[in-house]
């Protein structure tokens, strides 16, 4: 079914490079934390481009935004989207490939004047990043029910102010309610932000699943001292116990198989060259495919932690801020993503996701699947994040018509059964 069909690569460009626009480093890079006025001058763009694409626009009470399409008929939605927020240094591709491809695939069937049977949607979640706030994915745990408004807008951001200040603005929150939408199903196109396509010279990444992530966040109190004057043995170095932890991480990701652990936030107090630091507060983010040895790592951080602060006499005060399972995808999306690639003849592989995505959320919801395109030199959450024109243009294609044949059918999702389940009579 309409097999020729492809969308407009140098529009879809340009779309990046207007959104890139918003938020612009000196340094080439991009900066929209969540919630910034710079996240909603880049999702009041993204609502421009939704209306003249005569899409029917919701946005609900903490920021998600979709863009409707209806089809012949209703129904489960097939529903496509990621990110506009993005981290401090971040780069111009991670979250925006996705919203934008996917409104790219609506210009092109626009224009094409196809209509599909079931209704599509292009959806930009907030603050999937959680480097302002955590949790990340708020938006879509929001959407999904793990996360009440009330709980969202009491989150203190490492700035010091709250969720509920930020996005008491009258553009940014909306009236509509997402919880119990119609989702048929949810495919997210998105850069690797990892080296295994390049390295590899493939075009599409067929993503079966996301590893599991774990935030824990530390707060240790010590004593400040005089940095020259006191002995080793009297302090209560907050400091010390904080690098300690950082290097522990290091050893976790060597020692269990598939870990990763990060210590990405420190902050020290009083922060100062010649006194032995007071507090210190940092986060541990632990990643592993494998709930089990995701575990394993918590359980070894945990412990360390606390024998390496009763050493130094520094009092410790843990919490996770995130606990996300890793999850695979469906089955059928996953397939109907590896034909795709393969009928538009560029070469894919299937692979996990190293970093986060709504799409781990929505996995709960509806059957749910993501596409990768390469990331230059593999990097990613860094100004220098690169992805090709042609490899976007490669996965929108990809996204096209893989979303042409989720708005065909019922996309693994029982229509009745599901209106039902929902209570629903009408998306
Ligand atoms: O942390 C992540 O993996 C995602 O970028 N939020
Ligand atoms: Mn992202
Ligand atoms: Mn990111």
């Amino acid at each position: 079914m309409h097999e020729s069909l492809r969308v407009n690569g140098s529009r879809l460009e340009r779309r990046l490079e207007e959104l890139a626009r918003i938020g612009a480093l000196e340094s080439g890079g991009v900066c929209r934390l969540a919630f910034s006025p710079a996240d909603k001058a880049g999702r009041n763009y993204v609502e421009g481009r939704m209306r003249s694409l005569g899409l029917e626009v919701r946005i609900d009470a903490i920021g998600n935004l979709m863009g409707i399409r209806p089809g012949r008929e209703p129904g489960p939605v097939a529903v496509c989207g990621s990110h506009t927020d993005t981290v401090g240094t971040g780069g111009r591709y991670d979250g925006a490939t996705g919203v934008l491809a996917g409104l790219e695939v609506m210009e092109t069937l626009n224009e094409a004047g196809i209509t599909t049977q079931r209704p599509l949607a292009v959806i930009s979640f907030v603050n999937e990043e959680g480097a302002r706030f955590m949790p990340d994915m708020m938006g879509s745990l929001f959407v999904r029910g793990d996360l009440g408004i009330g709980q969202a807008r009491a989150v203190i951001g490492i700035d010091g102010t709250s969720v509920g200040s930020n996005l008491d603005d009258d553009t940014f929150p909306g009236s509509d309610d997402f919880h119990g939408f119609s989702f048929g199903s949810y495919l997210e196109l998105h850069i690797e932000q990892g080296p295994v396509l390049e390295s590899e010279g493939i075009q599409i990444g067929v993503v079966e699943g996301v590893q599991g992530i774990r935030w824990i966040e530390l707060n240790l109190e010590g004593a400040a001292a005089h940095a020259g004057a006191t002995p080793i043995e009297m302090r209560r170095d907050a400091g010390y116990v904080a690098g300690a932890i950082a290097q522990y991480a290091r050893r976790l990701s060597l020692e269990i198989d598939a870990q990763r652990a990060t210590v990405g936030f420190l902050s020290l107090y009083p922060n100062l060259v010649n006194v032995v630091a007071e507090q210190a507060r940092l986060t541990v983010d632990l990643r592993n495919p494998d709930s089990a040895r995701l575990g394993e790592a918590e359980r070894r951080l945990h412990d360390f932690v606390e024998q390496t602060a009763a050493l130094e006499r520094v009092r410790v005060r843990s919490e996770k801020r995130v606990d996300v399972a890793p999850v695979v995808f469906d089955a059928r999306i996953v397939g109907i993503v590896e034909a795709k690639a393969r009928v538009l003849g560029v070469s894919s592989r299937r692979m996990i996701s190293g970093a986060g995505h709504d799409a781990q959320i929505m996995a709960g919801l509806c059957p749910a699947a993501m596409i990768f395109v390469p990331s230059s030199g593999g990097i990613s959450h860094n100004v220098r994040e690169y992805t090709s024109a042609a490899d976007i243009e490669c996965g929108a294609n990809v996204l096209l018509h893989t979303l042409l044949e989720l708005g065909a059918s019922n996309s693994g999702t029982d229509h009745a059964k599901f209106m039902q389940f929902n209570g629903l009579t009408s998306f």
